[in-house]
């Protein structure tokens, strides 16, 4: 089991907060509503946490750390996108399934971050 452990470590590439919006659904344009979220890059997927921040003590259960929602990265799209908001540090995702999602950071070095680590996984799973 010890190496079941280390083999989920391995696959955890990449987590922090960062300002999201999904701004369609199959393709479906939606209204953007920006708010704080927990991102984890694990193995091929992107998932989204509610932020651990706007949770009061009080209404926080372990049945409330489940994922929000999460992203299949195969096949998937990445590109900046700074014409799609007035914030800065906006890339758009893309899933084969048609939602668009923009994640955001005020901080250049982390936003970059992010950028390069989704992309390496996109361009790993495009080579399979
Ligand atoms: C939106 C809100 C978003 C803004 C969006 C507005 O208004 O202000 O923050 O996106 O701009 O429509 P509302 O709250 O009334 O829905 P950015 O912060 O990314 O610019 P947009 O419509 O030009 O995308």
């Amino acid at each position: 089991w010890i190496l079941t452990v280390l083999t989920c470590f391995q696959e955890l590439e990449k987590a922090g907060l960062l300002n999201k919006t999904k701004i369609a659904e199959g393709g479906r344009k939606l209204r953007k509503n920006w708010c704080s979220s927990w991102v984890v890059l694990v193995g091929n997927s992107l998932v989204f946490y509610k932020d651990p921040k706007s949770q009061s003590p009080s209404s926080w259960k372990p049945g409330s750390s489940r994922p929000e929602s999460s992203v299949d990265l195969r096949g998937a799209q990445l590109h900046w996108a700074n014409e799609l908001s007035s914030k800065k540090n906006v890339f758009k995702l893309r899933t084969v399934t048609g939602n668009e999602f923009l994640l955001q950071s005020e901080t250049d070095s982390l936003i970059r971050e992010w950028y390069n680590t989704i992309k390496n996984v996109i361009d790993r799973l495009d080579r399979e």
